[in-house]
């Protein structure tokens, strides 16, 4: 055993020397109402394109999508509402998409449309040619469209017993992948809406958790002990569930792996190895010079506001910023909404008083503080409700040595860190929201005394929870 636990390792490694590039991957997901999202409350959030979205930023914050459905639309050039002559389709063209998505055909098994069924293949081979010598060469998704088992509009399984025979036939004229949604929604009518066409939004979550385990290659996040970063420990996690069929370690292949943990997974985990997956902000203000913070994760480089002042060489890890707790700050871009689910944010602090602020939104909350009488750690990002108050720890911050703070939202609790250790927990039923960007060492509104007096160093924004 020890032996194969060492050879994995060396093979994880070897793999894992491969450079992982950080560059924005666009998605353009081309379909019908599926892929609009008709019929779906909150559509722009709850559509498959936006889940997937958010699915995808779980893992790298780069990706991004965009939705080109049009509902009721058909592959097919003669059918009664063509894709290729819709608007949607030339502004998919035009994005240069990285990744083309494409789940059409269910408006196309209708009667009046598959009565053209010969036009079927060749009509498809145009649509995938026209994505396919794009500039930016986009891999290729075709799913099988959602079943047409409680349409009231088809009498037979046209979808299953010819649309998908003649899909799966694709890959052999084109270097396309096929994604299955067929199967997995066949039986699944509590997935769909009342009208048995449309999906739900447990629905379309299902179809994004599809189609983001076939492009990331991946079921689940590979930072099992989610501590931030897929390396060794991940292995060993791995490793101790060899051969098991542990669905939390079967992660390929997509996208619901196949009830076994072995070298095929372990490939997988070692794309990832040493990225942190999630991480959308990072800060590592190790600045020698100038007035900006960049944003080593995502593009939310930060302006430095008053005179603060760069210490290269006085971090705790490499440089640091010292702020005057007089109007020094400095002020970010949009990075992500409370409300909108979960998220870590954890930093480095030495120094401050109370009353001062780490981190706070714009007009939003004060999400990492020291509270006004001691220098306790608290947050003031709470839920909506009218009960709902800030979370206050026992912990002091601001006696002059350097502390790791940090805010974990779950979706159901808030939890505040003092040097890794848990020093607070409470339930919320939701956080406020805000789109608006953020304050690194002063408060929602550059209150006086919010202005924090000492060093802010290494500021991580995850879009996830995470566990130091
Ligand atoms: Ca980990
Ligand atoms: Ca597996
Ligand atoms: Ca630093």
């Amino acid at each position: 055993m020890k032996k194969a636990i060492s050879l994995v390792l060396v093979l994880a490694f070897i793999i894992g020397l491969s450079p992982s590039v950080a560059v924005a991957k666009l998605v353009a997901c081309v379909g019908d109402s599926d892929t609009y999202g008709y019929g779906l409350p909150d559509r722009a959030y709850n559509c498959y394109p936006a889940q997937l979205e958010r699915l995808l930023r779980q893992l790298d914050s780069h990706w991004e999508t965009r939705n080109f459905g049009v509902s009721g639309a058909t592959l097919l050039r003669k059918g009664n509402k063509p894709y290729v002559v819709q608007n949607a389709y030339n502004r998919a063209l035009a994005c240069e998409p990285d990744v083309v998505v494409i789940l059409l055909g269910w408006n196309d098994s209708l009667p009046n449309n598959w009565m053209h069924k010969d036009d079927f293949i060749p009509d498809f081979l145009t649509l995938i040619d026209a994505f396919a010598q794009l500039p930016s060469q986009p891999k290729i998704y075709i799913c099988y469209p959602i079943p047409e088992s409680f349409s009231p509009w088809h009498s037979s399984r046209v979808i299953r017993d010819e649309v998908i025979p003649l899909l799966s036939q694709l890959p052999t004229h084109r270097d396309v992948q096929v994604v299955d949604l067929y199967a997995p929604l066949e039986e699944s009518r509590p997935l769909f809406q009342p009208d048995g066409i449309h999906l739900n939004i447990e629905g379309t979550r299902l179809i994004a958790e599809i189609v983001a385990a076939f492009i990331t290659g991946v079921r689940a996040n590979p930072d099992f002990n989610s501590d931030g970063i897929v390396d060794s420990a991940d292995i060993c996690l791995m490793v101790n569930h060899w051969h098991t069929d542990e669905p939390a370690y079967d992660i390929a292949p997509p996208p619901f792996g196949d009830g076994i943990v072995d070298v095929q997974d372990l490939i997988v985990l070692a794309e990832y190895l040493f990225e942190e997956p999630g991480l959308v902000a990072y800060w590592k203000l190790d600045e020698t010079e100038g007035m900006a913070a960049h944003d080593s994760a995502g593009t939310c480089d930060g302006t430095i506001v008053g005179n603060p002042a760069w210490q290269p060489e006085g971090g705790m890890v490499d440089g640091t910023l010292q702020l005057d707790g007089i109007d020094d700050y400095v002020s970010t871009p949009f990075v992500l909404n409370p409300a909108d689910g979960k998220f870590s944010v954890f930093a480095w602090i030495k120094g401050g008083a109370p009353g001062q602020v780490i981190l706070s939104q714009n007009a939003g909350a004060r999400w990492l503080c020291a509270d006004p009488s001691e220098g306790n750690l608290m947050t003031e990002l709470k839920g909506s409700g009218r009960d709902a108050a800030e979370l206050l720890s026992q912990t002091i911050v601001t006696d002059g040595n350097w502390h790791r703070i940090g805010l974990v939202w779950d979706d159901s609790n808030r939890t505040l860190y003092v040097d890794d250790v848990v020093v607070a927990e409470d339930e919320q039923a939701n956080l406020e929201g805000s789109d608006n960007g953020l304050y690194i060492g002063t408060g929602k509104a550059m209150e006086q005394g919010s202005f924090f007096s000492g060093l802010i160093d290494d500021v991580r924004i995850y879009n996830r929870a995470v566990t130091p």
